[in-house]
């Protein structure tokens, strides 16, 4: 069921009719397999993707416990399907868990940023004082993860710059404030650090009751890519309604996730240059609105500009399934730089 009132993708947004990945594509046991982080890299497309696993919809509506979640990882070489998903997921959250004292409980949510040449993904982790955001350095298969930083708590969707700039390497960050104006109303920050393990000067450059389409919280999604005209990033946005009801698993899902498209400065990524005034990307298919887990619920991960202007946007799907959509770099820009929110509003 969509709900009202009807959000729409920008006209420039090419979705395909099916998802590239659904839990049951995996050799490996899995319920629920979204939120991916996506790369190229070495010539080939690489996915990591976060599944939920160990239970059915039944057993989680009356325990309200899911009780694994690991990343797989997948390959394709266009990008778009034929994906080949590898046997043994990674960060599995018993290991995890057996391996850390119990202080992480799972990994998940990845983002993939290729940096120095290198793959790096951060994590959201769940622990027990806490979400942080958790850096590795992945080695070149994609087997194993180094880590190199945890935030201190309640922070997430930590999303890494693909360069430098002016001599520092940046992140935008979604931390979750007690006591923001709007209770709930998270904001997007922006980062920058000497050496990827030190955090500082951070800025909180859109807020969660500015933003447009939101009336709730706010969060970066994919990780930014750099145009001529400034650094394309989404965010996710969140809108809430009291009144709506059973829309997936749980026995209330109130929530819209969909996204949002911003420009920021080339040489000062905390600078917002450009808004789409509307809504990005909308849950509108019917394996976006009417099956899974969370419907209504769409999550970009992932954005692979091509030689040729095409963008590829990955999204995870009512929590349960992977997706693609695609539009030209130059449309993009057109969307924040045309159709400016900041134009007459103020963030
Ligand atoms: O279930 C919807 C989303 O909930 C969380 O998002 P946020 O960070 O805005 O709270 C995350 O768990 C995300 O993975 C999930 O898609």
């Amino acid at each position: 069921m969509r709900f009202e009132p009807y959000f729409y993708s920008a006209p420039c947004i090419k979705k395909l009719d099916a998802p590239i990945l659904r839990p049951e594509d995996c050799p490996f046991d899995a319920l629920l397999t979204f939120n991916a982080g996506v790369c190229k890299f070495n010539g080939k497309y690489i996915m990591a993707f976060r599944n939920d696993y160990g239970t059915d919809p039944e057993r989680f509506l009356r325990e309200k416990y899911m009780p694994g979640t690991n990343i797989g990882i997948a390959v394709s070489d266009n990008g778009i399907d034929n994906w080949k998903i590898r046997e043994v997921p990674i960060l599995d959250s018993h290991d995890v868990k057996a391996n850390s004292n119990r202080m992480i409980g799972r990994y998940y949510d990845p983002r993939i940023t290729i940096l120095e040449g290198k793959p790096y993904i951060y994590f959201a982790a769940d622990t027990k004082v806490g979400i942080r955001g958790a850096l590795a350095l992945m080695d070149d298969n994609f087997e194993t993860a180094t880590f190199i930083s945890h935030s201190v708590p309640n922070n997430r969707n930590m999303v890494l710059f693909p360069e430098k700039i002016n001599g520092y390497y940046w992140r935008l960050e979604r931390p979750m404030v007690m006591y923001s104006e709007t209770l709930f109303c998270y904001d997007v920050w922006c980062s920058k650090s000497p050496d990827l393990k030190f955090w500082g000067e951070s800025k909180c450059i859109l807020r969660g009751e500015k933003a447009p389409f939101s009336n709730h919280k706010i969060g970066p999604a994919a990780p930014p890519i750099k145009t001529e005209k400034g650094w394309l990033a989404t965010f996710h946005a969140v809108d809430y309604d009291e009144k709506r009801g059973k829309n997936g698993w749980e026995n209330r899902w109130p929530y819209r996730y969909s996204s949002g498209l911003m420009l920021l400065d080339l040489e000062d990524p905390s600078k917002v240059i450009g808004i789409y005034k509307d809504c990005f990307i909308a849950p509108e298919l019917p394996y976006e609105t009417d099956e899974g887990f969370r419907q209504n619920t769409i999550f970009p991960g992932g954005m692979i500009l091509e030689d040729d202007g095409e963008v590829k946007i990955y999204y995870g799907a009512s929590d349960t399934y992977e997706c693609v959509c695609t539009a030209h770099v130059d449309d993009l820009v057109k969307l924040c730089l045309e159709h400016n929110y900041l134009d007459d509003h103020e963030i």
